[in-house]
């Protein structure tokens, strides 16, 4: 039994690819505590995958209920993979979730969907092979309302799934991160310590409640991130923004050919 959770933006396609993947194997209820509507099912090939609907989310830090729900179901769950649906017409802002999925330690296949609407689009067209290269995870193009490659995406859960990319930063952001991360060996899942790390570094109040540090290790973790502060003079929480963006802006740099600029370029 395996099990693979629908991460992506609202909108993105993830009911859609859902049925696409499950047909009529389904069984909805909802999240314990909230009015979420929670829906599970398992591949119309293969029983033994399991899919799991979640709330349509812009980021991983949780403000609203549709956040907590699907922030806590990735965290606390024993999944095999994030699906991560992603709006191919939308891939910028798109991405700002996947980084931080990727972040979390579970390994992430991207289900690059609407890609029969970005076809029509003349304008601009995405190199998958580079896109899935520089962020070294699956990534397969697909159409969930033509049902568009939804085979090859099953065969892609079916095959082994090799440990997992996290994308790396501003080598001076990195050295502060695997300084946290050192902080919390023996307090967090491995897989997960560069997830809690980022967050020790947005001085995330419940996480460091949670870990139970001692006043030194806190003055210490002060430390680290006021350092990080004075390198790059900005706030933590703003360091961190501004790497992702960096990173997305670099990757679209790579994968996406916009055509406008191209005629600009030549007149
Ligand atoms: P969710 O909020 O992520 O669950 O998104 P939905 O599955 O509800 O889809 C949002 C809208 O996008 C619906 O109108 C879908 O019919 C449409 N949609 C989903 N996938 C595709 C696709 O691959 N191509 C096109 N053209 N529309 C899609
Ligand atoms: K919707
Ligand atoms: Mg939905």
């Amino acid at each position: 039994m395996s099990t693979f959770a629908l991460v992506g933006n609202p909108n993105s396609g993830k009911t859609t690819l859902f049925n696409a993947l499950t047909g009529s194997n389904q069984h909805i209820g909802n999240w314990p505590g909230v009015t979420v509507e929670r829906k599970a099912g398992s591949l119309k090939q293969d029983s033994g995958v399991e899919i799991q609907d979640l709330p349509g989310i812009y980021s991983m830090s949780p403000y609203s209920s549709e956040e907590i729900v699907t922030r806590n179901y990735i965290l606390e769950t024993r999944l095999d993979g994030i699906i991560d649906v992603v709006d191919a017409t939308n891939l910028e802002r798109n991405l700002y979730l996947t980084l931080q999925l990727m972040e979390t330690g579970v390994p992430v296949v991207m289900a690059l969907n609407m890609m029969d609407l970005l076809d029509k689009q003349k304008n601009r067209s995405i190199n998958i092979k580079k896109l899935a290269y520089i962020l070294d995870i699956p990534v397969v193009s697909i159409s969930a309302l033509k049902k568009d490659n939804v085979e090859k995406l099953v065969t892609q859960l079916h095959s082994e799934i090799k440990g997992y990319a996290t994308p790396q930063y501003d080598p001076r952001l990195e050295s502060a991160i695997e300084m946290l991360q050192k902080k919390l060996v023996g307090k967090v899942p491995d897989n997960q310590a560069r997830w809690f790390a980022i967050k020790l570094f947005e001085r995330d109040e419940n996480i460091l409640a949670e870990m139970r540090f001692s006043d030194t290790q806190l003055k210490d973790i002060n430390n680290i991130i006021k350092m990080a502060e004075r390198i790059f003079d900005d706030d933590s929480d703003s360091i961190i923004v501004n790497a992702r963006y960096d990173y997305i802006a670099r990757i679209i740099n790579m994968s996406v050919i916009d055509n406008d600029d191209f005629t600009m370029s030549m007149s």
